[in-house]
């Protein structure tokens, strides 16, 4: 049974260059609702235990670094079938690939600072949603 919720975030260069208000209002305009929402800066241990699934790629510490390089905004989102939906809408995970109008076309600015994270499934999204926000900071 496919849930209704998934997490995303905007990572550091889509935040660094400006892009927060414009991802936020693409979102809300592809039909999700934002449930939960709020900026910080991860630590090392943190990003690391994020992406804990990719720590033997090659690409993880810098996939950490630049993770941390900056204030990140997390977003617990809501809409019918979420998951899939959002994959969808923000697109492929390298922005070249990705399909025009998607978010990571339209903000990504490569394989690894592709504009936002999206769930991969809906038993990640409640994890990832747990880790960033307590129960009082989801609407
Ligand atoms: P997605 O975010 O589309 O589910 P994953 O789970 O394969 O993709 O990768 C998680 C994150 O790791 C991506 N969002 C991206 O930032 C980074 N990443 C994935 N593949 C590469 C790669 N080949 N080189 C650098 N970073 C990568």
């Amino acid at each position: 049974m496919n849930g209704n919720i998934t997490f995303t975030m905007v990572k550091p260069a889509a935040v660094a260059d400006g892009h927060t208000g414009a991802i936020l209002a693409k979102i809300q305009e592809g039909g999700f609702t934002i449930k939960a929402l709020k900026m910080l800066q991860i630590t090392t241990e943190q990003a690391q235990g994020f992406y804990a699934v990719h720590k033997e790629r090659p690409f993880f510490n810098s996939l950490v670094a630049s993770m941390t390089s900056g204030p990140i905004v997390a977003v617990v989102l809501e809409k019918e079938n979420a998951i899939l939906a959002y994959r969808n809408y923000i697109g492929a995970t390298n922005p070249a690939d990705a399909a025009e109008g998607t978010i990571r076309r339209l903000y990504g600015k490569s394989i690894e600072s592709n504009a936002v994270h999206g769930s991969d499934s809906d038993e990640n999204a409640q994890i990832e949603a747990d880790f960033f926000f307590s129960k009082l900071e989801r609407c």
